[in-house]
């Protein structure tokens, strides 16, 4: 796999509505494609998910945006590879930045596919024609407004449903989606809002059945997690903690949860995504994969990365609709009965849709 050329594009897509988490609101969905062309003739397409604010991981758009276009696609312009898995080696020397890693290496993954004419989930190892579908909702007004969101949700087809919740907008809320859909799998993300001694409050938690409490505490806090999971019944779920096979180790051989969130775009690419899910299912630790309110191209990656047997809940893989007037992909992503149906056709599956890329595009570069 020869790269001849490569494109950056710096897009900022408008959300349907802002999303809230606890650490913050966004309006826009802002980040990279990458586009990759080969000797051959063909483009690999990856999306980098980093924030325009590193609240969520230390990365951030402008940082990744300098660091593809001077570092990381000029490494890759000068070397052939055969397998994207020889990406870890090229850029062995460059520390974490998963993020914009993680463009080049689904993109290298999508040239991988259609080269050899395969279905991105076929290429990566996946056995599944359909994946489950889950909400996240942000965190809304009053609990009221939140069961609505939820009603429309289910509504929808949406199997599980995950409620962001910080302290004073969390168990009343959750309390309240649980009286009116006392069988929902519902679960909540907390995205590091807590701390170790918050443990008698989240410990209340335990009454509503919820499938799972996602990152809790701090990113780099395995320790307390491991204090925290022993006193509640209620599975909990690391996401920020996980950027890497170590830390899934970490977190098994120290008890910190039972299930993980695996992002692509978070822990580096889809190679290393297959490594933690091998790992996990070996040690049978439940997986599904996050999402970053990823455009088209990164629901793609997420589509066939939740093919592998390894992830075993449904995911935070929503329709284009639910984020998005206008996605970046055709056609675009649709459910039904609560599915996903994984695109068959070689590489990511989709096509892009030029018209709304440039009218989004505030920034590019070619290289
Ligand atoms: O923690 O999973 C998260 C969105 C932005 C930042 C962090 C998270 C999220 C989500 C959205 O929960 C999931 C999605 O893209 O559907
Ligand atoms: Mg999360």
């Amino acid at each position: 796999m020869k790269i001849t050329s490569a494109n950056l594009y710096m897009i900022n897509l408008p959300l349907q509505s802002a999303f809230k988490t606890s650490f913050g609101q966004m309006r826009t969905k802002d980040f990279i494609l990458v586009a990759l062309h080969d000797e051959d003739g063909r483009t690999g397409y990856g999306e980098c998910s980093a924030f325009s604010v590193p609240f969520y991981t230390e990365e951030f758009r402008n940082s990744a945006y300098l660091l593809l276009k001077d570092i990381l696609i000029p490494l890759l312009l000068r070397q052939e590879i055969t397998t994207p898995a020889q990406l870890t080696n090229l850029f062995c020397a460059i520390k974490r930045n998963n993020m914009a890693k993680a463009a080049i290496d689904t993109a290298m993954w999508d040239l991988y596919a259609q080269k050899s004419h395969r279905s991105l989930a076929e290429a990566i190892g996946g056995n599944k024609k359909e994946v489950l579908a889950g909400i996240s909702i942000g965190i809304q007004p009053s609990p009221t407004v939140l069961v609505q969101k939820v009603q429309q949700a289910v509504k929808a087809g949406y199997q599980r449903v995950k409620v962001k919740i910080k302290p004073g907008a969390d168990y009343q809320y959750l309390k309240a989606v649980r009286n009116v859909f006392p069988q929902l799998m519902l679960m909540a993300d907390a995205n590091s809002a807590y701390q170790l001694k918050d443990a008698d409050h989240l410990k209340q938690f335990d009454k509503l059945g919820l499938l799972m409490i996602e990152q809790p505490l701090e990113s780099g806090d395995l320790l307390n997690h491991a204090q925290l999971q022993q006193q509640l019944a209620t599975p909990i779920c690391l996401d920020e903690s996980i950027n890497s096979l170590k830390d899934a180790q970490a977190m098994y051989q120290l008890g910190s949860g039972q299930i993980i969130n695996i992002k692509v775009s978070k822990v580096g690419g889809l190679s290393i995504a297959k490594e933690i899910q091998a790992f996990a299912q070996r040690h049978h630790i439940d997986c599904w994969c996050g999402g970053m309110l990823g455009s088209g191209v990164a629901r793609a990656v997420d589509i066939a990365a939740a093919t592998l047997p390894g992830y075993t809940l449904p995911n935070d893989i929503s329709a284009s609709q639910r984020y998005f007037a206008h996605d970046i992909i055709k056609p675009e992503i649709n459910l039904s009965n609560g599915k996903v149906k994984v695109p068959t056709i070689p590489g990511l599956g989709f096509k892009l849709d030029w018209d709304t890329i440039s009218r989004y595009t505030i920034k590019e570069n070619k290289l």
